[in-house]
């Protein structure tokens, strides 16, 4: 029997109930899911489970811990609380193996960002066994501990309830009324919790709706076009475009879901929004996204909202290229996906990987953020990583390119250099960091991989070290008006975009971008088994 309920601010397209075909067709799409590694151990999942459950008694003792330091009452002590909640993967329920769980500390107004930060951290030392990898970033735009808890990643973060004398363990996040006196910041950390448990109350069936989002965060990946940051849809925006699509199809399985997601979404008509629910006012002056009164929010090219108030846009970073991107992959697996409704293809061929790099432009820039060592590129790199949309849309508006494909992350290398002269050359650009010419060698690393000690140590400590991190960025040329393109003005802005960084130093820090043709991308862009692009040699006839 159809729900009565309509999920979403339109009735749905169809309350058919799945066919015979359909039924089958999920049950392949489960069985590849489970071939391509999608789905954890449930050992595993009963580790996070235990972990979660250490998590929420060790913040039962903080809050108890701070109220008794603070001098509080016996009953004040007693009936704090404290909660953890979580968000991201974990939350909604499309968690990988190897996939942090993002969590959230909620307490009661008379602890204090600064008790978290002063108090939690040696709290969590005396855990047994103890975290690994500790690190805390406390004046970030969302403040955050990170730590690994029996070898899984953990997201940790705090928000303050302002009106509040007590959180329950049966809290749950929902009533707006309790964002009331709340600054930014605690806004900000509330709000992951608050978007993810929205979502699922808003589809008509959780379970249909984490399987399609399986198989959408699993193509999306393979495309290299799920990256927030980059200017494509992260995960939480992914989650709210199948959770439209469910609410469109409430009687349909997931296969039937992901077959629909394309054909909608790939003939949207942008900028009109993906809404879950219409827009909530609310208690607070703060701002909810609203293209009627705000001109950035006018510029949204795809925007989608997030159902929890305040209403926020989840994809401000996408730019014209990547827009045009994402669309062309939703009209090229819409096609797949007809074939495998009708069974003449099977689920892998809509999973296959991109092709950004065998068979994607026949131009690249390499933008190379490069330090003296790990740690210090690994701050740079990131940085210049949140800034690469901005030479994006930059080089979007030079006439003689037609598109610029920022690929979804960057490649990191280490160089052992000869003398300090080279090493100065590779950092900026003046020797291709790549190529092994003069004295270098260079190793591909993985900065953000701890155990990678060892690639130096096997090295000649002597030697001059350059550490760098290149992202690359895709460009098709309008060859009509010129074979040759200036993006010398994109640069230096750019250039000077990522100077402004506070922590920027430029005897620390350095950029610079190439040019790199599709026969000069280096080896470490490739997965085994890829060719790299030939170089075009004029035919005789
Ligand atoms: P994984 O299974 O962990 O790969 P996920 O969707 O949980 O997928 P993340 O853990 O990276 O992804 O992110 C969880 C949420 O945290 C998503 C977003 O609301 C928030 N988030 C992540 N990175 C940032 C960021 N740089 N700035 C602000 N919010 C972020
Ligand atoms: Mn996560
Ligand atoms: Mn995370």
């Amino acid at each position: 029997e159809p729900p009565r309920q309509q999920y979403g601010v339109t009735p749905p397209i169809s309350v058919a109930t799945p066919t015979d075909k359909e039924v089958e067709r999920n049950q392949a799409l489960i069985e590849e899911l489970k071939k391509q590694g999608s789905f954890e151990g449930a050992e595993e999942s009963q580790k996070r489970v235990q972990v979660l459950n250490a998590l929420q008694n060790l913040t039962e003792s903080f809050v108890k811990k701070v109220c008794a330091n603070k001098g509080m009452p016996e009953h004040i002590i007693k009936n704090s609380g404290g909660k953890i909640f979580t968000y991201g993967s974990y939350r909604l329920g499309v968690y990988a193996p190897g996939s942090d769980i993002d969590t959230l500390l909620v307490t009661p107004a008379h602890i204090t960002r600064h008790d978290f930060f002063a108090t939690l951290p040696a709290m969590l030392q005396e855990l047994v066994p103890p975290p690994e990898d500790l690190s805390m970033v406390p004046d970030a735009f969302v403040p955050i501990i990170k730590f690994k808890l029996q070898s899984i990643s953990i997201d940790l973060i705090f928000a303050r309830l302002a009106n509040v004398n007590s959180v329950p363990k049966d809290m749950a996040l929902s009533d707006k009324e309790l964002l009331r006196g709340c600054d930014e910041v605690n806004l900000r950390c509330l709000n992951g919790t608050r978007v993810t448990d929205e979502i699922l109350t808003l589809v008509p069936k959780p379970g249909v709706f984490r399987m399609a989002l399986r198989g959408i965060k699993l193509w999306a990946q393979r495309r290299a076009i799920y990256a927030n940051v980059m200017g494509f849809p992260g995960g939480v925006a992914w989650a709210m475009l199948v959770a439209r699509i469910c609410q469109l199809y409430p009687m349909a399985v997931s296969a039937v879901v992901i077959s629909k997601f394309f054909k909608i979404l790939a003939h949207w008509t942008w900028p009109q929004p993906v809404l879950l629910k219409g827009i909530e006012d609310g208690p607070l002056s703060v701002r909810v996204w609203n293209p009627k009164i705000y001109p950035s929010d006018r510029g949204h090219l795809m925007p989608i909202i997030t159902p929890a108030y305040p209403s926020m846009c989840a994809t401000h970073n996408i730019t014209k290229s990547t827009k045009s991107i994402i669309i062309r992959e939703m009209k090229h697996a819409a096609e797949i996906m007809d074939g495998i409704m009708v069974g003449n293809l099977s689920w892998d061929k809509l999973f296959e990987r991109h092709s950004f790099f065998t068979n994607g432009y026949r131009s690249y820039l390499s933008v190379v953020a490069a330090a003296k060592d790990k740690d210090t590129l690994l701050g740079w790199s990131g940085l210049v990583e949140s800034k690469l949309r901005h030479l994006v849309m930059k080089l979007e508006i030079l006439e003689t390119i037609k598109l610029a494909h920022p690929f979804n992350k960057g490649f990191d290398n280490v160089h052992f250099c000869e003398t300090e002269e080279e090493a100065i050359r590779i950092a900026n650009g003046e020797i291709k960091a790549i190529d092994s010419q003069a004295g270098v060698k260079t190793v591909v690393t993985d900065l953000k991989a701890e155990q990678n000690g060892d690639v130096e140590k096997k090295e000649d400590e002597s030697k001059f070290k350059v550490y760098t991190t290149t992202y690359y960025v895709g460009l098709e040329i309008n060859t009509e008006i010129s074979k040759h393109i200036d993006i010398s003005w994109a640069s230096q802005e750019f250039f000077e975009t990522c100077k402004t960084w506070p922590s920027y130093n430029e005897d620390e820090h350095t950029i610079h971008i190439n040019h790199t043709r599709n026969f000069e991308l280096p080896d470490n862009v490739f997965q085994p088994g890829e060719t790299k692009p030939a170089k075009k040699t004029k035919k005789k006839i």
